[in-house]
């Protein structure tokens, strides 16, 4: 099974779309193996976009998504890292259908809502970056007896 690193960014948190992103991804059938709200730091957040280090919108990104808490999250499944990217829509929100969430929820390029991994290595990278091993969980679903 596959594992994507995704975010609500602050714009998704401030606009009350934590639940209804969260519900999303559930409902496609990812599964959530870690979960938790976190205000980013300014070192985090170097690392985190290193590879935009020297563009010119770098400097915003960075002011942006320390801006506020964001929800961090890491999703397990088949392909989760495509599947997410594809449930996200593009970058660019004007070039986003408008059934993806980017599309749905999203005006700006600079405030898309939602960060997802776009490829395995990144998942690995920045799963690393934001959670320690003992915040992954491991667990089956509806194998319990009790549940029915
Ligand atoms: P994505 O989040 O779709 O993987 P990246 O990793 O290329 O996109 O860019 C990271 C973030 O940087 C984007 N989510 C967006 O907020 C911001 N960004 C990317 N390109 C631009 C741009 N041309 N102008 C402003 N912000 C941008």
């Amino acid at each position: 099974m596959e594992r994507t690193y995704v975010m609500i960014k602050p714009d998704g948190v401030q606009r009350n779309l934590v639940g209804e992103i969260i519900s999303r991804f559930e409902k496609k059938g990812l599964k959530i193996v870690a979960l938790k709200m976190l205000q980013i730091s300014r070192e985090l957040a170097d690392r985190h976009y290193g590879e935009h280090k020297g563009k010119p919108f770098f400097e915003p990104l960075v002011q942006y998504i320390t801006s506020g808490p964001v929800v961090a999250m890491v999703l397990e499944g088949k392909d989760a890292v495509t599947t997410v990217r594809d449930m996200m829509g593009p970058t660019n929100p004007l070039k986003a259908a408008p059934g993806t969430i980017r599309g749905t929820f999203g005006m700006d390029i600079g405030r898309n809502v939602v960060h997802g991994s776009d490829a395995p290595e990144s998942a690995a990278r920045e799963i690393a970056l934001f959670f320690a091993p003992e915040e992954i969980i491991e667990y089956n679903k509806n194998v319990d007896t009790w549940l029915y």
